[in-house]
């Protein structure tokens, strides 16, 4: 049994001063019930409590633990530069750095704006949209998730997803009666939206593999056709890379399918764990951003010199791409062990995976949308969660999120959760 006494202190005195006493709501875990553990430290694949419980980690962070908690470089990049200065709200090389490496790496960005969240990033690439195109709809697909920002929070996926009113309160139907919501690999809706909105569709924001309801991947020909479509139309396509970017490949999911959309979303890998956000894409549209155009964007710490530093370390150890035969390598092992453990456990499990981002659905059926994943069994996740929490295994804590595989977990780690499935699998039955 873990042993939970610190944590559920410091938990009890968290709920005293922060809402929920959490500052992000999937972190509470009310998708799987229970409390929340604290973490005091963490390094390379692991973390430990605040207990002194010692966790394989498959949440990373969310994603940006690419390379491992406590990466070497990182720690080691981030401690110099704190030593000149932690924030100058002045143009720092760092800056110029970091959007050289993004360029290198994403060949459909050709400039690329810096900021400080994945939510930051998208609304703010929204408004990019609408100030280039002159026009105010928006498409967007259910389960997918672009971070906080009113227009965008309307059938999210993530946290919002999780308590089952994936609309939030707070958000008058003034700020999202231009997003248009359809359903993920359903072109016939797609051109239907379009036919319905002729003219007046402004961007196309996508997941291009949704990691906020669970995972799954994106039919065959489905991102081609997106591309196809809005530029019939005049519309912008933009790739929200904030999961993927810089975690299914160097240059993200638009380069493992070959897809240019005209503007891309990052956040995560590229901070290397502190705050960041990035937007980039095609130079005409990125110069229409203040103070070179109309459409108004900023921020005091975009582009500070710790998250450029830190985030320049991640993608300098990225760079020479053994990182992604290693995650890929990590992700089959994984992918095959759990499969096979959930088949001899006589269990309907359904384990999408696409390179180091995965996710485990208690259905025989196949997910391919929200709707697919709204049907898998919560309940029997959340026993399985917790089940792998006692065998000392960290999954996210929530059957509508993705796990995520660092280069720092090694084989016998992947060889310990395998085990500790089958040995849940079987209990949970
Ligand atoms: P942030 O504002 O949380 O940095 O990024 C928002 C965002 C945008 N786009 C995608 C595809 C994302 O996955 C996210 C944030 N991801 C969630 C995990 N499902 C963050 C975890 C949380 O909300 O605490």
């Amino acid at each position: 049994m873990m042993r939970r006494s610190r944590s559920e202190a410091l938990f009890a005195e968290a709920l005293q001063h922060i809402p929920g006493g959490v500052n992000s709501p999937v972190r509470a875990f009310r998708a799987v019930g229970g409390q929340p553990f604290f973490v005091e430290r963490a390094q390379g694949s692991k973390l430990w409590d605040a207990d002194g419980n010692e966790l394989i980690d498959y949440v990373c962070t969310w994603g940006p633990a690419i390379l491992g908690h406590a990466f070497p470089g990182i720690v080691e990049a981030v401690r110099e530069a704190a030593t000149r200065g932690t924030s100058f709200g002045v143009p720092n090389p760092l800056e110029v750095t970091m959007a050289q490496r993004i360029k290198l790496a994403v060949p459909s960005v050709e400039k690329v704006r810096l900021c400080n969240s994945g939510t930051e990033a998208c609304m703010s690439a929204i408004r990019l949209a609408r100030g280039f195109t002159r026009r105010d709809k928006i498409i967007k697909f259910d389960g997918c998730y672009h971070g906080h920002a009113d227009s965008l929070l309307v059938r999210a996926g993530s946290g919002a997803l999780t308590f089952g009113h994936p609309d939030s309160a707070g958000v008058p139907a003034a700020f999202t009666q231009h997003t248009i919501v359809v359903p993920f690999n359903d072109t016939a809706a797609v051109q239907a939206a379009f036919a319905a909105n002729p003219g007046q569709v402004a961007g196309v924001i996508v997941e291009p593999v949704p990691g906020n309801a669970g995972l799954y991947l994106p039919r065959p020909g489905f991102l081609e056709f997106l591309s196809k479509l809005t530029a019939e139309h005049g519309t912008l396509l933009i790739f929200d890379e904030v999961m993927t970017g810089f975690r299914l490949a160097l240059g993200g999911a638009q380069a493992r399918f070959g897809i240019r959309p005209d503007l891309s979303c990052f956040g995560k890998v590229i901070g290397g764990g502190l705050p960041v956000g990035a937007f980039g894409g095609r130079a005409e549209i990125m110069d229409c951003l203040a103070p070179l155009g109309p459409v108004y964007q900023a921020g005091t710490l975009s582009g500070n010199p710790l998250a450029m530093a830190a985030g320049i370390a991640a993608l300098t150890a990225l760079e020479s791409g053994e990182a992604y035969r290693v995650l890929e390598e990590r992700g089959r092992q994984l992918e095959e062990g759990l499969g096979a453990a959930a088949r001899r456990a006589s269990i309907p499990v359904r384990f999408n995976r696409c390179g180091s981002m995965f996710c485990a659905y208690f259905t025989g059926a196949p997910v391919h949308n929200l709707a697919d994943a709204m049907k898998s069994d919560r309940e029997r996740f959340a026993r399985y969660f917790h089940g792998m929490l006692e065998e000392g295994i960290y999954l996210a804590p929530s059957a509508f999120e993705a796990g995520f595989i660092s280069v720092a977990h090694a084989a016998v780690d992947i060889e310990r959760t395998v085990a500790a499935a089958e040995r849940v699998l079987k209990r949970i039955g």
